[in-house]
């Protein structure tokens, strides 16, 4: 039986199940959770939403109804796990209850590599994917064709428009997407389409949506913009954020932009946390993001990575310091330049 056919069955024999989504929740895995609970709700399912933090609001214009931020602990016929394997991504929830994660039934759809174990859990991954969204669109339109208590023909516009945003958001509008990932990501798009996705509706909510105050932050990380030979980089701190109301997201915009440096091949921007420096790191190609961000402790995929580091007393130093063990990877070890 295929991993897919397996989990089309153990749905169809749950009643209730609770979805999680990965802490900074991102728009993949909030529109991977709705894309799927819904249409495990028009089946009458009984479904519940965990998520460890609140999202930004670019990803709620859907509405996230009834989206919980304490894990329960009840009874679920089987848990879901989107856009995220390890029990760390969700850490709030898990850290110190392993022992009720470990026995609970668990079905994981997920586009990240993970080489450990998780016990009790039918795993679906496909790192070719550029978005758990995709997998989840491809996965349910399968279901439909298998016909008898399918789930897509619950699909509907909002569905369809919730698995669009995932797309979009994953693939930073269709610019992260490798050659061989492109002709898969534009038909699960166009396939969303089909179903009544509402593109414009994305597009005005995740992209033409700026403050006033967003742009100001944006100029202030660009004011500190750094060139190292291919590398771009900045920074910015907590209480700036803070000073300005913004939520972290606000900041990608200038990542967006930081991307666009035509000679940039390695981009870092540096986000001072509660618990450290996390720093995303974004490529073209030419660097492997994922392995650099691993020598952190962190993850991710090819073209987007991201890894946290402990803050060294000064932000600009921090990020100066990261910058030069950086420099020192790609310049040092093929294997970061390699697939
Ligand atoms: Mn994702």
């Amino acid at each position: 039986m295929t991993t897919s056919h397996h989990m089309k069955q153990q749905l169809e024999a749950a009643h209730t199940i609770a979805i999680f989504g990965h802490q900074s929740i991102d728009g993949d895995a909030l529109g991977a959770m709705y894309g799927l609970g819904l249409q495990l709700e028009k089946q009458g399912k009984q479904i519940s939403y965990f998520t460890p933090n609140e999202p930004s609001p670019l990803f709620t214009f859907l509405g996230v109804k009834d989206l919980q931020f304490t894990f329960d602990y009840g009874e679920y016929d089987v848990l879901i796990f989107v856009d995220f394997t390890e029990y760390s991504r969700i850490a709030t929830f898990t850290s110190g209850f392993e022992n009720y994660f470990d026995k609970q039934q668990k079905i994981i759809i997920d586009h990240h590599l993970f080489d450990g174990d998780v016990p009790n859990a039918t795993i679906y991954r496909d790192t070719v994917a550029m978005s758990t969204c995709e997998l989840i669109f491809e996965l349910t339109s399968e279901w439909r064709k298998q016909g008898e208590n399918a789930t897509s023909q619950f699909m509907d516009a909002s569905i369809a428009t919730f698995l669009y945003m995932g797309i979009v958001s994953d693939s930073g509008n269709f610019r992260h997407d490798e050659k061989h990932q492109t002709l898969r990501l534009m038909n699960d798009a166009l396939g969303t389409i089909k179903q009544g996705a509402d593109k414009q509706a994305v597009i005005n909510n995740l992209f033409r949506n700026k403050s006033f105050e967003d742009l100001q932050f944006m100029q202030r990380i660009l004011g500190r913009l750094q060139k190292d030979d291919d590398i771009v980089y900045s920074r910015y701190g907590k209480q700036e954020l803070a000073d300005f109301g913004l939520h972290r997201d606000s900041a990608d915009y200038a990542l967006y932009l930081m991307v666009d440096v035509r000679e940039a091949q390695l981009i870092l921007l540096g986000k001072e946390l509660d618990d450290g420096v996390r720093f995303s790191i974004r490529g073209k190609g030419k660097y492997n993001c994922r392995a650099l961000a691993m020598e952190f402790g962190g993850g991710g995929h090819f073209n987007a990575a991201g890894c946290t580091v402990s803050f060294e007393g000064n932000l600009e130093t921090t990020v100066l310091h990261f910058v030069q063990q950086i420099k020192k990877l790609i310049t040092t070890d093929k294997k970061f330049s390699s697939k």
